[in-house]
């Protein structure tokens, strides 16, 4: 493939590869397969998807266990979305089949991505498929509001075979991480990305090996390329930095598959198990059990729960549904205090139970029962379905001519801008309530790449911006100058700004050599310098640049305007591959 001079303006992001084994990794031994080691050398180096030949070689640093690490690293030709991909990648050592992760390795993923969050745009993990939902589900839960994309893949033949959907995989996850800010725990396999902690595995050996029963695909490659559903993408929408919990309580809770003619003391034998602390039970159907002789096995569950304290989950058994007191033998497993699941999988509710049981509140102190019982019926990483009733929407009676004039979210996010500026709260409000608009609106971007939240930052009124973090916005989006908002509202001296989006968990992009990018206060430029880098590219409404459009432009006297640019102007200020990140 020819690569021009030209490849060398486009963009880089940065993704961080977590190899934790699996069969993408795998080469066959007396023992069968078993995963090898130097992924990205043996693997990746030697196909020119995954390696864009004509840029330097350039070592990345990452951390690992606290120690700096110096990293050889590659990048993807820059594609479709006219943006590399560099990527380095760390690996477990052992690597596993996944057959045997546990609590530790998910501990082990987690702290890694804890640790080199500031340095990548986003990370996946390299897993086998056996338990590969029950630990994207782990994840879901141990990681609190993620503001940048995590996902995980694998393969169901390996990246060494001729005909495999490793390369696949990997490289839609690479491209999807690098160009899209998902935030959220992701499992991408056979042209789909699943929100993790819904999916199960549900092939031994087809490339379609994995299903999300309850929910729809969070995006879907095909030959038009990545269509994000955006509607249904979760964003972190309170203020506070993305956190990490320790190990989850795995070795206290059980899953037991109800099926006809299960007697009342194989189920006691399971609760019995010492210290047992919680039991997902696999239900048939809508969540149904026999009652047992006299309602004998009934008893075993509400004395275990009454008299020992286990927390019981329903769940069904059935891929598709939900489980509920529709049918007597369900009201009464609800009448003995066992919890409903709803349409919780099986791997989603045994790795959420041990969150619960591993979580402290602010004071230190475990969860008491009823409180395990009351976050386990709701959607805390939107793992279940909330009953929720249908919302009233009212017309557009009492809202702002500015809005009514609106037809498309371009124009929309052009009022935005302009409330933006003039600090005007209502009307921003009004704008972002309109359910239409909503959460295009906050991934919007004008032709510079400036997102709501940049404006907002270099705005005057910092109230815009909580509103708009709260409402899910994402802090870690680059512009076309690969400006964050906190490196736009530092160099303004917009000081609430910058302390509202650091608690939000925005941080200043390190170089390679270890500096903070822009942090020099010598170095910061002039409010109009801060405007100059607004004033590029567009993105269009997928969150993809586009080098041209319409949108909200920031002249150098602080007026905001509606302007259009065409695509050559965009593209002569595109980033060299390797410059500092801020
Ligand atoms: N046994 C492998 C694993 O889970 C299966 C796979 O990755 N396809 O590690």
């Amino acid at each position: 493939m020819a690569h021009t001079t030209t490849d060398k303006l486009f963009p880089e992001s940065r993704v961080l590869i977590i190899g934790t084994g699996g069969t993408i990794c795998m080469k066959p031994s007396e023992d069968g397969l078993i995963p090898a080691t130097g992924f990205l050398e043996n693997a990746m180096a030697t196909q020119p998807k995954f390696n864009d030949r004509t840029a330097p070689d350039a070592t990345i640093h990452a951390y690992k266990n606290g120690e700096k690490l110096t990293l050889n690293s590659l990048r993807t030709p820059a594609g479709a979305y006219n943006r590399h991909v560099r990527y380095t990648v760390l690996e477990f050592n052992p690597l596993l089949d996944s057959s045997s992760i546990d609590s530790k390795g998910w501990t082990e993923i987690a702290s890694t991505i804890k640790e080199n969050y500031h340095l990548f745009d986003g990370f996946v993990v390299l897993h086998g498929t056996d338990s590969l939902a029950y630990t994207a589900s782990a994840l879901s839960f141990k990681m609190s509001d993620l503001g940048k994309p995590v996902i995980f893949t694998g393969a169901q033949s390996s990246i060494f075979e001729l005909q495999n959907d490793a390369v696949d995989n990997l490289l839609c996850s690479l491209i999807i991480a690098g160009t899209f800010v998902i935030p959220e725990v992701c499992l991408f396999f056979h042209y789909k990305l699943f929100r993790g902690n819904r999916t199960t595995k549900v092939s031994a050996s087809s490339f379609e090996a994995f299903a999300s029963p309850n929910f729809e695909p969070l995006a879907k490659v095909t030959s038009l390329g990545v269509e994000v559903n955006w509607g249904l993408i979760q964003r972190p929408t309170r203020i506070a930095e993305f956190q990490v919990t320790n190990n989850l309580d795995t070795g206290h809770v059980a899953a037991l598959r109800i099926f006809p003619g299960i007697q009342p003391a194989m189920v006691k034998g399971v609760l019995d198990v010492p210290n047992l602390r919680g039991l997902i039970l696999e239900t048939f159907g809508a969540g149904n059990a026999p009652s047992g002789v006299d309602g004998s096995l009934t008893n075993v569950i509400r004395d275990a729960i009454e008299k020992r304290g286990i927390v019981i989950v329903n769940v069904s058994q059935c891929t598709n549904g939900f489980v509920s007191p529709l049918y007597a033998p369900g009201t009464a497993l609800g009448r003995a205090g066992v919890v409903f699941g709803h349409d919780l999988t099986t791997e989603a509710a045994l790795t959420k139970l041990s969150y619960l049981l591993a979580l402290r509140d602010e004071d230190g102190n475990p969860l008491d029962n009823k409180q395990i019982v009351e976050r386990m019926a709701h959607s805390l990483r939107g793992e279940m379905t909330e009953m929720t009733l249908p919302s009233f929407r009212h017309p557009a009676g009492d809202i702002d001519s500015a809005i009514t004039r609106l037809t498309t979210a371009e124009s929309a996010f052009t009022a935005l801008g302009y409330a933006i500026s003039k600090g005007e709260i209502r009307t921003v409000r009004e704008i972002l309530e309109g359910d239409e608009f909503n959460h295009q609106l906050l991934k919007k971007a004008d032709y510079a790449g400036n997102t709501a939240v940049h404006l907002a930052a270099v705005g005057p009124e910092p109230k815009i911006l909580r509103g708009l973090l709260e409402r899910g916005a994402s802090v870690h989006v680059r512009n076309r100058a690969n400006n964050t908002p906190l490196y736009l509202a530092e160099k303004m001296g917009n000081t609430e700004c910058v302390k509202l989006l650091r608690e939000a968990g925005a941080h200043l992009w390190l170089d390679h050599e270890g500096s903070i990018a822009g942090s020099n206060s010598n170095g910061l430029g002039s409010r109009d310098e801060v405007q100059e880098q607004m004033e590029v590219i567009a993105e269009d409404e997928k969150g993809e640049q586009v080098g041209n459009g319409t949108g909200v432009g920031v002249r150098s006297n602080g007026e905001f305007v509606e302007v259009k640019v065409d695509a050559d102007l965009g593209k002569g200020n595109g980033e060299e591959g390797g410059r500092q990140y801020r």
